[in-house]
């Protein structure tokens, strides 16, 4: 294998920050995923000549590093049986729904956890391979917890970053975690440790104190040699690309086109998630029908939207999750549709960025109920792209996006009834409280953009040096 190039700064993530695509001739080729994570850091790492490590999203597949998007590609090989038991295993069986709280019981097994440890250390030292003397690593999310600790164990000349995009649980739910000393260890190997709230960032630094018995002081945990940093940097959304999007003139005739494809109901609400139990989709829709049977409102009034990406496929949890809203839908329809006018459009499948502006230009209230979710930034790029201040949005105190969206429909999605309550005000608010409420939230997205949410991190992780 050729010797990788050094970098001064470098990504660690479970993925790579782009897609194999097939282009008209037939020829693979790799383009840069969409999401907000690679939009900030890309243009950092093209600043600083940054490399990337990460899997690629095929098991069994070696791969030599490659340049693309003017990054340096590191990717790490993972089998089959990798992805099983790290990835749909220890990660998301046993990781998201322990950090989540518990919404569905995470699966302890000493065989999954034995490959979360074999696959960060491949990881680490993918990482440790790529890294110029004295660069900074930034570290991303639940997957990779061991590394920060496996990466300084090989090269302790770096400078270790870690972010956590999800929530961390309080310590009566952390405990129970069998490798719970293990992970405060792993992440303990970083400089810096971020989270999306300052819950999780105490969370945190308390279980340090209590599991590892280490002195701590507010945001630091004080080890023999060194201090680690602990806090919170919420994360955002590129507010101007979204605008930018939003002003487009096909986008904005597609969101007209969308609202006459739905028979122009005096309300569309609109839930955009990727399918997942965390994320409320259940009570929000079973809110929604419940006006219908409530005779609040009736057929022409309002419609749902509910797209519902695919999401995690082969986890059981998601196939029965996905069984039961496929039966909860068509119940609903059944019952309360009429011919040619369904109450709930539900669409289980992923649209293009452009697509999904135009849907956010055509719902007057955006339904945001997760039961427990890191930050969500469907929330976030709602507001950034509602420059006519016309929506509403309705969100969930346990969204990270709470701590900031103060002006939004707050609701706790387990309470049924609040938040029916809560959907029909924000169906029924006139055009000055909307704007009023959408115009206070549009200054803290445009404020705090994913920009300033990376430059943060690292000024922070640079000025401890
Ligand atoms: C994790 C944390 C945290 C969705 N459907 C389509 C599509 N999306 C895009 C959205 C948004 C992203 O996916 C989803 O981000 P969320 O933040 O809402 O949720 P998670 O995937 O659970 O993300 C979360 C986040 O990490 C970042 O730190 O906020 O709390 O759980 O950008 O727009 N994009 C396209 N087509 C779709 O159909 N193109």
């Amino acid at each position: 294998m050729s010797q990788p190039k050094k970098s001064e700064f470098v990504v660690v993530a479970n993925r790579l920050p782009v897609d194999r695509v097939t282009d008209e001739d037939g020829e693979g080729t790799w383009r840069r995923s969409p999401g907000g994570l690679v939009t900030a850091i890309v243009p950092v790492m093209q600043r600083r000549e940054g490399a990337w490590v990460g899997w690629q999203g095929s098991p069994d597949e070696d791969l030599e590093p490659f340049e693309a998007e003017g990054m340096t590609l590191q990717p790490v090989r993972l089998s089959a049986a990798d992805v099983e038991l790290y990835y749909e295993g220890f990660s998301n069986a046993t990781l998201w729904p322990l950090y989540h709280d518990v919404i569905a019981q995470p699966v302890y097994r000493r065989k999954l956890w034995e490959a979360y440890e074999r696959v960060n250390r491949r990881f680490a030292r993918a990482a440790a391979e790529v890294a110029e003397e004295g660069a900074v690593v930034w570290v991303q999310d639940y997957q990779l917890q061991l590394v920060p600790k496996m990466l300084r164990e090989l090269r302790p000349d770096l400078r270790i970053g870690f972010f956590l995009h999800i929530p961390f649980p309080p310590m009566e739910l952390f405990q129970q975690l069998p490798w719970r000393k293990e992970i405060l260890e792993g992440l303990l190997g970083a400089d810096l440790v971020g989270f999306q709230s300052r819950d999780a960032a105490s969370n945190f630094v308390r279980l340090c104190r209590r599991i590892c018995d280490l002195k701590t002081q507010r945001h630091d945990v004080m080890l023999d040699d060194r201090t680690v940093r602990a806090d919170h940097f919420p994360i955002s959304v590129d507010a101007h690309e979204l605008i930018a999007l939003a002003e487009d003139e096909d986008v904005q005739q597609r969101a007209v086109q969308i609202r006459e494809d739905l028979g122009n109901p005096a309300s569309v609400l609109l839930g955009v998630d990727r399918l997942d139990y965390t994320k409320g989709i259940q009570q929000r829709l079973q809110a929604f029908t419940e006006l219908f049977e409530d005779r609040r409102i009736k057929v022409g009034d309002a419609v749902f939207v509910q797209v519902a990406t695919p999401s995690r496929e082969r986890v059981e949890e998601y196939r029965i999750l996905r069984d039961e809203i496929e039966l909860q839908v068509g119940r609903a329809n059944g019952m309360y549709a009429e011919l040619g006018s369904p109450i709930i459009n539900y669409m289980h499948t992923s649209y293009t960025r452009k697509e999904l502006a135009a849907l956010y230009l055509a719902a007057d209230v955006m339904v945001v109920t997760p039961l427990r979710d890191g930050m969500n930034l469907v929330a976030k790029e709602y507001v950034a792209c509602r420059a006519d201040l016309k929506g509403s949005l309705v969100l969930s105190e346990f969204a990270g996006a709470a701590d900031e969206l103060h002006r939004a429909y707050l609701v706790n999605p387990y309470d049924i009834g609040g938040t029916k309550q809560r959907m029909y005000e924000a169906m029924h608010a006139g055009p000055v409280e909307r704007a009023r409420r959408m115009r206070s939230m549009r200054k803290r997205v445009i404020e705090h953009d994913v920009d300033l949410w990376a430059k943060e991190f690292l000024d922070a992780l640079e000025a401890g040096r």
